[in-house]
């Protein structure tokens, strides 16, 4: 069960928790379009910071101008409001969901000139996939559905409607006993999680999918950036499913997820069936840097 806040910044102003409604006829609700985001703060030794704040702004105004909704405040004014959203809510580390949607007007599918209204809220999250997933690692299968073509959904943008697709992955998984689902693009090659971008390692080379039919991740970058800086080669190349089986080690990347390995996918195991030492690694260096516990990337920190 979510962890209710206090408050919830709605078109301008902050609301309580519980008033933060509308009405049943929002375009949105309908027909899924809408763009949001997903942020982390976390809690470190000089107080709290949240991690890539900017770059996540940034992605959500991507994302409403790819799809043709404008929104009514500039970007400073949502990174100011989401930095306050955690404040004025005194969290101390939080996950943050900016929403930005086509409200009540017009019905049909042109939403016409509909408003477009921007909530932003934040509660307390733990970790994504279960207590054990980040120290254990997590059983995977690849999904029976398809991730997006790239001609019937743009990835790029992180619209709300595109997870209906990552809920009936997740489902399926979740059915057949497995903590998450990867999913295939329409060639046949590994695309991503349903909440999540994959890595792979082989031979001391870390792999990732190219952003084709995937969501260009945050944490994706973040962690190339790191493995670039320990000189870990890197390449953004397809693989196949058969290419995860034979893998020394496979981790997935999210905000929510945050680097989370993968100890088996299909029922085989992945390397010895433990975190690899370069997940282990990277992860470790991942929650010193979101932590502020390493000096180093300061400018991905914003304090609070
Ligand atoms: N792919 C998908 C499909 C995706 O949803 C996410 C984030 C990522 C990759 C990783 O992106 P980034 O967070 O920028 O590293 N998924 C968000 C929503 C998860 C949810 O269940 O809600 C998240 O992690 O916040």
């Amino acid at each position: 069960m979510l962890q209710p806040s206090e408050k919830i910044w709605m078109d301008g102003a902050f609301v309580n928790w519980a008033d933060a409604s509308i009405h049943v006829l929002t375009h949105s609700l309908h027909y899924g379009l809408a763009a949001f985001e997903g942020i982390r703060c976390y809690k470190g030794r000089q107080g709290s910071s949240i991690f890539r704040l900017k770059e996540h702004v940034d992605r959500l105004y991507e994302s409403a101008h790819i799809a043709m909704m404008k929104i009514p405040y500039d970007n400073k004014q949502l990174f100011d409001a989401i930095v306050e959203t955690v404040r004025i809510n005194r969290l101390d580390a939080c996950y943050i969901r900016p929403l930005v949607f086509i409200g009540y007007g017009a019905m049909g599918v042109y939403p016409g000139d509909n408003p477009i209204r921007v909530a932003i809220a934040a509660w307390r999250w733990g970790s994504y996939l279960g207590e054990d997933a980040l120290a254990k690692g997590i059983r995977a299968k690849v999904s029976s559905f398809t991730r997006h073509h790239v001609n019937v959904t743009m990835t790029r943008a992180k619209v709300s409607g595109y997870y209906v697709n990552s809920i009936l992955a997740k489902q399926e998984a979740k059915t057949d006993g497995y903590d998450e689902a990867v999913l295939l693009d329409p060639d046949g090659y590994v695309a991503e999680g349903t909440g999540e971008n994959i890595f792979l390692v082989r031979n001391g080379v870390l792999k990732t999918t190219p952003l084709t039919s995937i969501l260009e991740g945050v944490t994706r970058n973040s962690i190339m950036q790191l493995a670039r800086e320990r000189n870990i080669p890197v390449v953004e190349e397809r693989f196949t499913r058969d290419a995860m089986y034979v893998a020394d080690e496979i981790f997935l990347t999210g905000t929510a997820a945050e680097v989370t390995p993968v100890r088996e996918m299909d029922g085989r195991r992945i390397g010895a069936g433990v975190p690899g030492p370069i997940t282990k690694d990277l992860q470790k260096t991942f929650f010193e840097i979101v932590r502020g516990e390493e000096t180093a990337h300061a400018s991905w920190r914003t304090p609070v």
